[in-house]
């Protein structure tokens, strides 16, 4: 057992019972001509995070321990893309239109792969999804069981959205929690800072936060 010196209190870590998901950290909602920039967003902010997440996914390869990385994505015949999804908002290419990376969002596409920064190795998990969490229509829970993992460690874009509806979805079923803080991020920062408070307030009601750092540092404890 490691501890992890946490907010709101600390962590014990059971790096044997322990995954890390890194959620979401795809060319399209990274890089300029994908999905998060044709909803309207500045994607900068979100490269900032490729080194700690990168350090955070070394440290996990280290310890040998289990490692997810998740993709929101579609089938290209668009058959797991509910219409009230493609037709949301006002944004200047829907899901599945070709754009500078290709189709928008579609599983196989360039853009929708992991940038190559934290591209995963042989032995990791790799798992498509159709929704912002990763549990929904997904075999990842059957996926956590079968390994014995009760804990979970989170990364990835955006905190509010795929990271929270996905942390959220793990907390109702049991697992605990941690987000790493300096390696998640949204395009709006009072966004990210707000979905950590929510998520930590009333005795970490969803679950926990700290830097990779101190994740990393009680791994190898
Ligand atoms: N738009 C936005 O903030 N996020 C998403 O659409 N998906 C994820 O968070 N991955």
């Amino acid at each position: 057992m490691g501890t992890i010196k946490a907010r709101p209190f600390d962590f014990a870590l059971d790096p044997a019972a322990t995954a890390l998901i890194v959620i979401d950290m795809q060319r399209d909602f990274v890089e300029p001509g994908g999905f998060g920039e044709t909803l309207g967003n500045d994607v900068t902010r979100l490269q900032a995070i490729i080194p700690a997440t990168a350090a955070l996914i070394d440290g996990f390869r280290k310890a040998g321990l289990t490692i997810v990385h998740t993709r929101e994505c579609h089938q290209p015949d668009l058959s797991d893309c509910p219409p009230a999804k493609r037709d949301r908002g006002n944004p200047s290419l829907r899901i599945g239109d070709p754009g500078p990376m290709g189709r928008i969002l579609i599983s196989g596409e360039t853009g929708a792969d992991i940038v190559p920064e934290l591209y995963p190795i042989e032995g990791e998990i790799v798992l498509d999804k159709p929704g912002k969490g990763a549990f929904y229509a997904t075999p990842l829970g059957d996926m956590l069981k079968e390994r014995g993992i009760r804990q979970l460690v989170f990364a990835g874009v955006t905190t509010e959205v795929c990271v929270q509806t996905t942390m959220r979805e793990a907390n109702d079923r049991g697992y605990e929690c941690i987000l790493a803080e300096d390696a998640t991020e949204s395009y709006f920062p009072e966004f990210k800072k707000a979905a950590i408070d929510m998520m930590t307030a009333q005795g970490a009601i969803v679950g926990w936060v700290a830097p990779v750092s101190a994740i990393v540092e009680a791994l190898h404890d």
